[in-house]
């Protein structure tokens, strides 16, 4: 098998040997030096707001640099092969092979090496975002068709009770966060599956109804983020948004205190859902409680 390959590499025809895997890997090199200078931020991420995000876009531009090394190396045997062994006259047909066993083996061994990398940094990477610090804070998080409850449980909060904040399809809540301070989001869901985005974060987690999932995040830089539901769970998931505010202790502290004075004192176990959608559903005039199921 290998003399029928090697009849392929000594066919030269008289001219001067190229050297097609030297040009790959000088593509490849430039590729790399590309990527390397680009951040997370180039490839599509928004600015980061945890402490977490580090990480996750380090993997991220790997992964790129890794898949365009190897599409580069890819495509350019896809072009160079044909090319290299094309028929070059009427009466000579070029070596007729049927078995490789070296580049089967190759293809074989080559792609479970790339999984394994990959396999490797992402379990590292997930390693590197687990918590390390006990959390101050504790929001339950209640996924809804179509919507989102928060509710602050602190015992330490002003007035020490839990409050909470409900929103629906035309008003988004508002989640808020005080910088700094490490939270533990707990993810309950009252029907379907829904998924608990923050893009900032560069982390998501499945919210399953039954199941009580949880992650904790210390947010680092002050401002107003998107918040999404990125599981498709029903007809208005589009609807699903939440506003996130990540604010220092004061603010934090009054708005709790205003939740308390309106009255949303405790903990939101079942939220009612409605299924008006301000301008998609013309004839939906009033909200109905649990009217969605
Ligand atoms: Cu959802």
């Amino acid at each position: 098998m290998s003399r029928q390959f090697g009849a392929l590499d000594s066919r030269s025809h008289g001219r001067p040997r190229r050297r097609p895997v030297a040009r790959v890997a000088a593509l490849a090199v430039i590729a790399v030096l590309l990527l390397s200078g680009c951040s997370g931020r180039d490839l599509g991420f928004p600015t980061g707001a945890s402490s977490d995000t580090e990480p996750v876009a380090q993997l991220w531009l790997g992964a790129w640099i890794a898949a365009g090394v190897i599409g580069i190396f890819v495509f350019a045997l896809i072009i160079w092969a044909p090319l290299r062994y094309r028929r070059r006259s009427e009466d000579e047909i070029p070596p007729q092979v049927r078995y490789n066993l070296p580049i089967e083996v190759l293809y074989t061994v080559a792609p479970i090496i790339v999984v394994l990398v990959f396999f490797y940094h992402t379990i590292e990477t997930d390693e590197a975002i687990q918590p390390t610090a006990e959390p101050t804070h504790t929001v339950e998080v209640l996924a809804v068709k179509w919507s989102w409850a928060f509710s602050y449980i602190e015992e330490d909060a002003v007035g020490g009770e839990s409050v909470f904040t409900v929103g629906d399809t035309a008003n988004r809540p508002t989640l808020m966060l005080p910088v700094d301070e490490p939270v533990q989001i707990e993810l309950r869901s009252q029907d379907v599956i829904h998924a608990f985005w923050v893009p900032a974060f560069y982390y998501k987690q499945d919210v399953v109804p039954g199941r009580e999932n949880s992650f904790s995040i210390t947010p680092t830089r002050e401002g107003t983020y998107e918040g999404r539901c990125s599981e498709l769970c029903g007809l208005h998931h589009s609807r699903m948004l939440f506003t996130l505010k990540i604010v220092d202790r004061e603010t934090y502290d009054a708005h709790l205190q205003d939740l308390q004075e309106a009255g949303n004192v405790g903990v939101a176990e079942r939220a009612s859902v409605t299924n008006d959608i301000v301008g998609l559903d013309e004839e939906a005039g009033s909200s109905e409680e649990g009217g969605a199921e």
